[in-house]
């Protein structure tokens, strides 16, 4: 298959080409270094520097035989998008050119801005740009578990059916976004949905929740060819800054009761998701909607499992509540049906200690790299200028 992977440098974006290539496929990516110029700006560069995605691509082809087409612009731009379309007329077409921290997008009016328009626009046009040129192209979206919010009832895989007076109709599952990120994927979605219900586009939106790891198949061939693992408070996400705070004795950072639940997938499941998608594509004017997550755990069972995995190596892992930047719940219901991509062939890898234990060895190797002062929350979602 020929498949256009927008925002292919990024931490799914760039392990994803890899995979994909390695299965066979016609590899092209697309990114302008938006998060790494954000991420430069805050201070939040990944643990392991990583070389652009011209270095990247030739090093994996002299190592794998296989290329990777690199396409170096914004997506932002509807005719630069559209163009690339029109020449290459994929099969597939995998969006993950968005801004993807939340923390990021409650810092202050400029951000928030950025990530509105970057997110919408891009999702704009991917739609137009499909629709003109390759409308039997399946887009793949990458969606997040947090659209859904933390509501008190089940969460369905995206559709839900509502009995009301007597009738019934099936609908959106209702949304509430957390952080202006998380509104912006809800935003996504619909413009997706009513693309699909007007013009026939099919599309397989992914409710991911947060993801951990920084091993795949493909990128422990090399050390040039790992994934951005971030650990940041911006662009980090908890098990990750769990791993890394575990590593240097510092202690884990749990924000508040530590209630939350999320649904965890290991980045090597996350290709396979993305890869199961484009195997078996929605049909044309379906919205498919996969909840992308294989494990639910609440942030203080994170921290345990963290704890014990670290005991093991002799580290000295300690945890600490701290005040939650965050306006969240933390202690809810989190009920989520995950059956679809199971039924599509998914065997999920399991945050198990022997997982946990692999991923901070992996990381201790990286020790010296480790900027403590980047670690704890800079970003509050109290103002809305995101300051204290
Ligand atoms: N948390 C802590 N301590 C930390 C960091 C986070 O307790 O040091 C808590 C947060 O308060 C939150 C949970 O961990 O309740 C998850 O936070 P996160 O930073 O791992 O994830 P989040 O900001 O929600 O965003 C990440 C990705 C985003 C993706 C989302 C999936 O950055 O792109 O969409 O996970 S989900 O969380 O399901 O919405």
């Amino acid at each position: 298959m020929k498949v256009v992977i927008l925002g292919g440098d990024g931490y799914l974006g760039w392990p994803t080409a890899m995979h994909m290539a390695a299965k066979g496929h016609e590899v092209h990516v697309v990114d302008n270094y938006l998060r790494r110029r954000l991420a430069a700006e805050t201070r939040s560069e990944a643990l392991i520097p990583t070389g652009d995605l011209e270095e990247r691509a030739d090093l994996f082809h002299t190592i794998n035989g296989r290329r990777i087409a690199v396409h170096l612009f914004d997506c932002t731009d509807g005719e630069r998008l559209s163009a690339l379309i029109r020449d290459l007329c994929p099969d597939a077409l995998v969006h993950y050119a968005e801004q993807p921290s939340a923390p990021f997008s409650m810092r202050g009016e400029a951000e928030a801005r950025l990530t509105l328009e970057n997110n919408l626009r891009s999702t704009f046009n991917v739609a137009w740009a499909v629709l003109t040129h390759a409308p039997d192209c399946h887009i793949v979206k990458l969606g997040t578990m947090g659209e859904y919010g933390t509501p008190n009832i089940d969460i369905e895989e995206g559709w839900i059916t509502i009995e009301h007076k007597g009738r019934s109709d099936r609908f959106l599952y209702p949304r509430a976004g957390g952080s202006l990120y998380h509104t912006t994927k809800i935003m996504d979605t619909d413009l997706l949905s009513f693309h699909c219900r007007l013009y026939g586009l099919r599309v397989t939106d992914l409710m991911q929740g947060p993801v951990y790891g920084l091993s795949t198949a493909e990128a422990d061939l090399h050390p040039g060819l790992v994934p951005n693992f971030h650990y940041d408070d911006i662009f980090g996400t908890v098990i990750n800054r769990f791993l890394v705070q575990a590593v240097i004795g510092m202690p884990l950072t749990i924000y508040g009761r530590g209630g939350q639940k999320r649904g965890y997938i290991n980045i090597r499941d996350t290709l396979r998701c993305v890869e199961l998608s484009i195997l078996n594509p929605a049909a044309a004017g379906e919205l498919r909607i996969f909840n992308q997550f294989t494990e639910i755990f609440s942030i203080r069972e994170i921290a345990e499992r963290v704890q014990e995995a670290g005991t093991r190596l002799g580290l000295d892992v300690r945890v600490q509540h701290i005040d939650n930047p965050r306006r969240e719940l933390e202690e809810h219901r989190y009920v989520a049906v995950h059956d679809g991509l199971l039924g599509l062939g998914l065997d999920p890898h399991r945050l198990d200690a022997d997982a946990l234990t692999a991923m901070l060895e992996m990381v201790a190797c990286h020790k010296d790299r480790i900027d403590v002062g980047r670690i704890l929350p800079r970003v509050r979602w109290n103002t809305p200028s995101g300051t204290p």
